[in-house]
């Protein structure tokens, strides 16, 4: 057990087997009825049971996270693959054995906790690290970038992508006016919002996500020695992404998708797995390059800094409680551990702020880093006292330091002892309310990104701002954005102004776009069949040596196949034999699923006459790129209902398996399909 997990132990809690109480720990004797004066009569006010109870519920909510309010979190492991001690003294990166718990809460930003999953966002991706040296929190996101370059900017940010005040409209989206126009008129949003127009912005999963520390820290090694560092998390599953449509569609189907994949991955044992990987700088090239690394709106291009991979994370164990893990984790960009220190990222030194003082309305106190799920694995021990639901019991008359009376206890450490200390950069400034010069370029790594791209990913990011720049109502703001996107590419701003009837500026110039980038593009990332999921869809009459072939073929390659049939229950084959199907065409949708094989038999076609939902299931798959396998009579089908809507071939991800055909070398060929993931070539140019 890690030591978090025997830490939480002690508080969690089990009603099995157990008498109710109340608070009090008073034995109940009825649940049901409160005390009233005869059975018609009024209920009394001392009934100390209904009063608790109801007092309890009343006050159930807490507020919501004001960004990040839809989050989803798992407990892991961390491990380091060889001693970073070269570049950084934390504890935790020193020894290849070591096995530091952590917690891990992924999340969107911009809607609130009730809302969908898959909706167009960034990702947080927060990671709790516990380690014998206090806890240190790696606060990232899903994109490298942020939106601003000065934290006095993020509330208008905020309220600008927010639902708009008058009409608390629209819900976890930024396709409308007041987010559209905070873009236009702060143009250091450019880059961000290339990577938010992306597929980046609609993951497939959480496992499939990469994870950025946005800023740029410090690691400081046991010699004093300092060196730039940003840190990147490499799914090894790859990063992967949800088409628009099928988004969309999913977060009315199960708007919890991402967290009931997380959840069920663990559950089954597919543990999420992310190799951590830094950039180092040292502090001598601070200015060597042709951007202000201190500029949160730029990434170091991986062609020009490396990322050397220094570990790997696992999350293996679900929470316990979703409120008391999950709701009431406090994360901190702030929250440091010696080795690890902060830049003048005047981003980070804003955030540096912010987190601890929401905690404080939001967990109602200064005494969060209390809750079982904040406190640290190692001891710690101070002056400071009381507050709002102060749990530990301090004993003693000293509170205060220096103090003779408890002989100078507790007492501050040297360095040597572990005691943190800050970086000693030297500074030296007038007070100015200012931006450096160095971070006004705000097109060359928005250009960067659309430049790195491939034609499907380029169109994909056209799409989405014809999606959300049209839904804007003001003409004044569409025509704003257009000329704020000439400057990144004329080809991208055409597009989007032919789309909302806006026009290109006459004096945009062509602006050169040819530097790349490939490690941006999400091209040629890992591809694994495993945990894809795969709908097999079944009715009276398949054929049952096949399908069960076809099932051993996808469940040995990791594949998650799901039987999907008219009804729940056993589903009788040509021959008589039973296959239970977990789903139903009605309980599930193809927006669900990786891909998709259809058995054929006349029952399917039966099916598919009746109910409009079958025949969806097939074009819906075609449509999103995915594998689409039929066999018998339902190749047929496939091919009538999926023609003159792209190419139709094995290439083209579409396979068909005649009547008596070879099944397991069919399964075979739906695995590689699977693996293969979007086959983009369907698209119709
Ligand atoms: Fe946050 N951010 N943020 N942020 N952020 C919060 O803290 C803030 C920024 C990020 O799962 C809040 O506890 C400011 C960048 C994540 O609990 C709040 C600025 C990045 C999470 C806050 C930023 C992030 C938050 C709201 C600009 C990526 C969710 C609730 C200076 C590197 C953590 C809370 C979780 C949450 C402030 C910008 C990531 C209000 C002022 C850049 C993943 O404190």
């Amino acid at each position: 057990m890690l030591k978090k997990d025997e830490q939480l132990e002690q508080y969690r809690s089990d009603n099995d087997g157990k008498k109710l109480t109340t608070n009090q720990g008073v034995r109940i004797t009825d649940d049901e009825h409160s005390l009233k004066a005869g059975q018609r009569g009024p209920t009394l006010m001392e009934d100390f049971h209904f009063r608790e109870k109801m007092t309890h519920f009343d006050h159930e909510r807490i507020p919501e996270r004001i960004v990040h309010a839809r989050g989803y979190a798992a407990h892991g492991v961390f491990e380091v693959y060889e001693s970073m001690k070269e570049y950084t003294k934390a504890g935790f990166l020193q020894d290849p054995g070591a096995k530091t718990p952590v917690f891990v809460r992924f999340s969107t930003v911009a809607g609130s906790r009730g809302s969908g999953d898959t909706v167009r966002d960034a990702r947080g991706f927060a990671t709790k690290f516990y380690t014998e040296e206090g806890n240190y929190d790696l606060v990232g996101n899903n994109i490298p970038v942020f939106f601003i370059q000065d934290a006095i900017k993020f509330p208008d940010l905020v309220h600008s992508f927010k639902p708009e005040p008058h009409n608390e409209m629209p819900q976890a989206s930024t396709a409308h006016d007041t987010f559209w126009d905070f873009v236009a008129n702060n143009t250091e949003s450019a880059h961000m919002i290339m990577w938010a127009m992306s597929d980046r912005a609609i993951p497939r999963s959480f496992r499939m996500m990469e994870g950025f520390g946005v800023h740029t820290f410090r690691f400081v090694n046991d010699q004093g020695k300092a060196r730039f560092v940003k840190f990147h998390w490499k799914p090894v599953l790859g990063v992967h992404s949800l088409v628009w449509d099928e988004a969309q569609k999913i977060a009315g189907k199960d708007p919890d998708f991402h967290r009931r994949d997380l959840f069920e991955a663990i559950e089954m044992g597919d543990y999420p797995e992310y190799e951590l990987g830094v950039q180092m700088i040292d502090e001598e090239d601070e200015f060597s390059f042709d951007f202000d690394i201190l500029d949160p709106t730029k990434v170091w291009p991986e062609e020009q800094v490396p990322v050397k991979i220094i570990g790997k994370m696992t999350l293996n164990k679900n929470v316990d409680n979703v409120f008391a893990e999950t709701e009431q984790v406090a994360f901190h960009p702030g929250h440091v551990v010696p080795g690890i220190d902060f830049s003048n990222d005047p981003l980070l030194q804003g955030r540096l702020f912010s987190y601890t003082d929401t905690q404080l309305s939001r967990l109602g106190g200064p005494n969060f880093h209390e809750i079982p799920i904040n406190r640290p694995v190692c001891p710690f021990h101070n002056n400071q006292r009381d507050g709002m639901h102060r749990m530990t019991i301090d004993r003693g008359p000293v509170s205060y330091h220096k103090n003779s009376l408890q002989k100078g206890y507790p007492q501050t450490s040297s360095v040597e002892e572990g005691g943190y200390e800050h970086y000693q950069e030297k500074v030296d400034g007038k007070k100015v309310r200012q931006r450096s010069e160095s971070f006004a370029d705000h097109y060359s790594q928005a250009r960067l990104f659309w430049n790195s791209m491939t034609p499907v990913e380029k169109q994909h990011i056209v799409k989405a701002f014809c999606f959300e720049v049209g839904k804007v109502k003001s003409k004044d703001v569409q025509q704003q954005v257009v000329n704020m996107f000439s400057n990144v590419d004329v080809s991208l701003a055409e597009e989007i102004a032919l789309s909302v009837g806006a026009k290109v500026p006459e004096n945009a110039a062509a602006v050169d776009v040819s530097a790349t980038s490939p490690a941006l593009s999400q091209e040629k990332t890992a591809k694994s069949p495993k945990t894809r999921k795969v709908a097999v869809l079944v009715d009276k009459g398949f054929d049952y040596a096949e399908v069960t072939a076809v099932l051993q073929e996808l469940k040995s390659a990791g594949v998650m196949p799901e039987v999907v049939g008219r009804h729940l229950g056993n589903v009788l084959s040509a021959d008589g034999q039973p296959l239970e199907a977990q789903k139903t065409f009605l309980t599930t949708d193809s927006v669900l699923y990786d891909g998709v094989y259809v058995a054929g038999s006349e029952g399917f076609l039966e099916s598919v006459k009746k109910m409009p939902e079958v025949a969806d299931f097939i074009t819906d798959t075609f449509k999103h790129f995915k594998t689409l396998g039929a066999s018998g009579i339902a190749a047929e089908l496939v091919v009538s209902l999926c023609e003159g809507k792209g190419i139709v071939s094995e290439e083209a991800g579409v396979l068909l398996n005649e009547a008596g055909g070879d099944s397991a070398s069919f399964g075979k060929k739906l695995v590689e399909a699977v693996t293969v993931d979007r086959h983009w070539v369907r698209v119709q140019q």
